[in-house]
């Protein structure tokens, strides 16, 4: 098949994931173009079959703002025609579905079908607001197919949007050959030489999560056994974290290593994630943790349950209970048997969950379905991984 891929090509879930959709498609013989305000941040070196198509902004006096929504229509509307696309797959519906759904009125008569694949905060926190409402539910209906990454951003979307519209549930995926405990142990020395233990946050550190919650966390932990932070990624609440860090006093033990194109290192060496987020669609950040065999602390909210099992491969607490956090990761790291139970309860559940393989072949069949016309998401779910 020939398939378009729209995302956004700055560090983030759906930018993660449609990368690795593509990257692992075109390995499967499909022909593969991205179509993105750059180069998607895991795109890696050349490969066969992949193309990336830039979408370049002109300037002119006239714009305050330069229209990135109709550059990106027409780029759409370009790629469908010059390389004869089955399909465009669109992820993270703001812009990307509403500019699919011009771009094919641009190319009238061509067969192209649009996919969209709804990641979290396009509806969870933009569908919430009135100024792009229209916009979102518009995109989704005119979409031939629609697929969500857990069965409760189905739901929110369907609450949220007030429609009717099949989704199919399609979870995230991890390449669980790449992503698998690695020896760190020279790594793990330079972060915590005596061998304390090592907790992990990793996430773009917007409000939503929760990075604050981390910190305090992390506090109590190290009141009573000495330990280590990481914290990975960069973002709006990274100057609050940094005086938190310095008001609590651990500045000597948590390390601010900023972005990171590659996590399975910093996993490997880690004891335990913690991801207490307010909103999360899926948490892809879980899924890598769980196949470097890392155990989660997270907050059971949105699809962090469809995808972390309290009290099997890791705990779940409410949103800003700091106090549960603190005693489940204490649990965790007194108990090396408990420990290693979670960690390999976490890489199984990934094996047969949520890796490439299989969901990638979800992918391929929902495509080969919109193109046969035989698609029918009417209320189809994925039998619950639980
Ligand atoms: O919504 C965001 O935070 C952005 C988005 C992204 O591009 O990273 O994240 C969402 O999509 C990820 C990939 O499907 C999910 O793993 C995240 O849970 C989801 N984020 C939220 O729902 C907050």
């Amino acid at each position: 098949m020939k398939i378009g891929i729209a995302c956004y090509s700055s560090v983030g879930g759906s930018g993660a994931l449609a990368t690795e959709l593509g990257k692992s498609l075109s390995l499967r013989g499909h022909e593969i173009h991205f179509i993105s305000d750059g180069t998607p941040f895991r795109l890696g070196e050349f490969r066969e079959n992949v193309y990336l198509h830039e979408v370049e902004m002109q300037k002119y006096d006239v714009f305050r703002n330069p229209p990135f929504e109709l550059t990106l229509a027409c780029k759409m509307a370009d790629v469908i025609k010059t390389y004869s696309l089955d399909i465009l797959h669109v992820h993270y519906v703001v812009p990307f579905a509403v500019c699919a759904f011009l771009a094919k009125q641009m190319c009238p008569g061509h067969p192209v079908q649009v996919v969209t694949t709804l990641h979290g905060t396009d509806i969870t926190v933009l569908a919430h607001d009135w100024s792009l409402f229209d916009a979102i539910r518009l995109g989704i209906e005119k979409s031939d197919a629609v697929t969500a990454v857990s069965m409760s951003l189905a739901d929110d979307t369907r609450r949220i949007l007030n429609t009717t519209r099949d989704i199919e549930i399609i979870y995230n995926f991890v390449d669980t050959s790449h992503y698998y405990r690695r020896d760190v142990s020279q790594l793990r020395e330079q972060y915590a030489p005596d061998g304390e233990p090592i907790l992990v946050h990793i996430s773009n550190f917007r409000s939503v999560k929760r990075v604050p919650d981390v910190i305090r966390v992390f506090a109590g932990v190290r009141k009573t056994r000495r330990a280590k932070l990481l914290l990975v990624g960069e973002g709006p609440e990274l100057p609050l974290a940094r005086f938190l860090v310095r008001d609590l006093g651990v500045e000597e033990d948590v390390f601010f290593v900023g972005k990171q194109q590659e996590v399975n290192s910093v996993l490997s060496m880690s004891d335990v994630l913690l991801l207490p987020s307010e909103k999360e669609s899926f948490g892809l950040v879980a899924i890598e943790a769980m196949a470097c065999k890392t155990p989660v602390v997270a907050t059971a909210v949105g699809g962090i349950p469809e995808v972390v099992v309290h009290g099997k491969n890791g705990f779940l607490t409410e949103v800003g209970n700091i106090q549960a956090m603190i005693e489940y990761v204490n649990l965790l790291l007194d108990d090396p048997v408990l420990h290693r139970e979670f960690a390999d309860a976490g890489r199984m559940r990934v094996e047969t969950y949520f890796s490439a393989a299989r969901q990638v072949l979800k992918y391929e069949q929902l495509y080969q379905g919109v193109l046969e016309g035989r698609y029918r998401a009417a209320g189809r779910r994925e039998s619950s991984a639980n």
